[in-house]
């Protein structure tokens, strides 16, 4: 392990589902980093919404990437799995060729306002009871994600084992953040039964490696169905996972 402390730091917390797919990425690719926990929505000092943090995001979300030798900083998840592509030839989970990279950039454009609205409508009301998210807002995010599932189901998996052909790439961690959580094993808030080839699928990304390191805050969390989790076991779960992160960092020579 070197001295010297990793040039990028990500800022976010394990809960957070687009701070998972950039994670995923960064543990697939074994990519020396630094995680500078940063509280979702507050204003304290840790906080996204203190302005220490908005004058790196004037947006206050999480993830961020800074990298500290350049000063370069960018949000916005898709944003940011993109750039680690590009900076460091990562070709296998963002294609070269125009047309192979656009039908993953296509995805990653439409997750936004559909396939994201699963944490609106079925997670966050259960984790995030100060938003106080109206139910008519809930509803419409439930009614967003089960078309989003459809359109899944029937086309971008309908004939291919990822969503951008039969490898995986950035497109599917991306979505596997959102709609992993909601499975049996984690939250167990949503029945996936009528929708077979995106079962199929979710059962496929299990075998991607670091799916289990990257999951751990939501195993330790376990289901949320039947009553919001405590504060004490959401706590306990980002513990968890924060020692995991660390044992993995250890490993990459963070
Ligand atoms: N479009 C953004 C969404 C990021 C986002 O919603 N992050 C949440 C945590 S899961 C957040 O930072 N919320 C704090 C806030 O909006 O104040 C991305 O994909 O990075």
């Amino acid at each position: 392990m070197s001295d010297a402390k990793p040039s990028l730091i990500l800022y976010g917390v394990p809960f957070s589902q687009p701070v998972r797919a950039v994670l995923w990425l960064l543990f697939l690719k074994r990519l020396p980093f630094e995680m500078a926990l940063i509280n979702p929505g507050s204003k304290g000092e840790n906080g996204s919404r203190n302005p220490a943090f908005l004058a790196k995001n004037p947006a206050g979300t999480i993830p961020t990437l800074e990298d500290r030798e350049t000063g370069f900083v960018l949000a916005e998840a898709h944003a940011i799995l993109a750039y680690l592509c590009n900076r460091h030839g990562w070709t296998d989970l963002y294609p070269e060729g125009p047309e192979a990279r656009a039908r993953v950039d296509w995805y990653l454009h439409y997750h936004h306002r559909n396939v994201r609205d699963a944490s609106l409508g079925l997670v966050a009301p259960k984790i995030r009871k100060d938003l106080q998210i109206p139910e008519a807002m809930q509803n419409a995010a439930r009614a967003t994600v089960t078309r989003a599932l459809e359109a899944l189901d029937t086309g971008w998996l309908a004939d291919s084992a990822f969503l951008c052909g039969d490898a995986v790439t950035i497109a599917d961690l991306a979505c596997y953040a959102e709609l992993g959580q909601l499975q049996a094993e984690f939250t167990n808030v949503f029945d996936f039964t009528p929708f077979p080839n995106v079962s199929a699928w979710l059962a496929r990304m299990h075998d991607v490696p670091a799916h289990d390191d990257v999951h751990t805050v939501l195993a330790e969390l376990g289901g949320i169905r039947e009553e919001a989790p405590s504060t004490e076991r959401i706590v306990g779960a980002n513990k968890r996972a924060l020692g995991v992160l660390k044992e993995r960092l250890a490993e990459f020579g963070a």
